[in-house]
């Protein structure tokens, strides 16, 4: 009895230990992406700083965390802020900032955004992850795949203040994490790398306008958390839809060494630009 009450006294200190307040911020900054065929395109990110990066920043955090999150709007207009799944929806004036807390409640992968065009997650950039693991998860190796599109012809229409048709959408440029290929190439981030019986986690979005079909070559991978019309949470599959606004927390445990390709099987969003291979496209490798 004496052993329990001390063994749940530890578990209870180490909980207690491991939850933290942090702080934490964002900068939506307006700068130019350069795509796989050197064109310059409008475009909007979350950063960390008001150094523009066509990667938004990534938010991570674990159960029992608060986290103080500071936005700061760098751009010349109004914007939004917004967390669908934590119920968040803010406007931030140019140049101001706002600070939001975020509560860890429950191990998921969500969007966070900079508003919609129409019923649409933000067309041009703005959104990224926001992840919660449990504690256990916390330290595992963590992959991330934040999947968007463009029509550069629309891209620049919505800069130059027109209005857009959307059912006229043909997206020609497909990106990861904010990247095309050449970017893509040996990243860190998107790559998997790990060894046979690794538990690995894989954060997959859809933060932009068209559906995606993810298909691993070599590995069934487990949805573990996530929030998708089309994926049930434990389902194991080599495929995965991914529609918009989807996130998807993955888990993969190879079981052989070897080095495989992962890649949409919409297979215009292998291209990018009209160019093969680019877009979503990425590497595993197990040693
Ligand atoms: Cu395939």
């Amino acid at each position: 009895m004496k052993r329990i009450a001390l063994l749940l006294l530890l578990f209870w200190t180490a909980l207690v230990a491991s939850a933290a307040t942090k702080t934490s911020k964002l900068v939506l900054n307006k700068g130019q992406l350069l795509t796989v065929d050197s064109v310059l395109v409008p475009y909007y990110a979350f950063n960390a700083d008001t150094v523009f990066d066509q990667t938004n920043e990534r938010i991570k955090m674990a159960v029992g965390d608060t986290l103080n999150l500071t936005v700061v709007n760098h751009t010349a207009d109004t914007q939004q802020f917004i967390i669908e799944d934590f119920q968040i929806s803010q406007t931030i004036p140019s140049g101001d900032s706002i600070v939001v807390e975020l509560v860890g409640k429950q191990p998921g992968v969500h969007i966070y955004s900079g508003g919609k065009t129409g019923k649409q997650i933000a067309y041009w950039g703005a959104s990224g992850m926001l992840v919660v693991t449990s504690l256990a998860d916390a330290n595992k190796a963590t992959f991330y795949w934040n999947l968007k599109d463009f029509e550069l012809n629309k891209v620049l229409d919505l800069d130059s203040g027109k209005s857009v048709d959307w059912s006229t959408l043909y997206p020609d440029y497909f990106l990861v994490n904010g990247k095309g290929k050449p970017q893509l190439v040996g990243d860190v981030a998107s790559n998997v790398k790990g060894s046979v019986g690794q538990s690995i986690l894989i954060m997959v979005t859809n933060t932009g306008k068209v559906n995606h079909s993810i298909h691993f070559h070599g590995f069934h991978a487990t949805a573990v958390e996530g929030k998708s019309k089309r994926v049930q949470k434990g389902s194991i599959k080599d495929t995965f839809p991914i529609e918009t606004g989807d996130a998807l927390m993955l888990l993969l445990v190879p079981d052989k060494t070897g080095i495989y390709p992962v890649h949409d099987h919409n297979l215009i969003a292998v291209a990018g630009g009209g160019k093969y291979p680019n877009g979503v496209f990425m590497i595993i490798d197990i040693k």
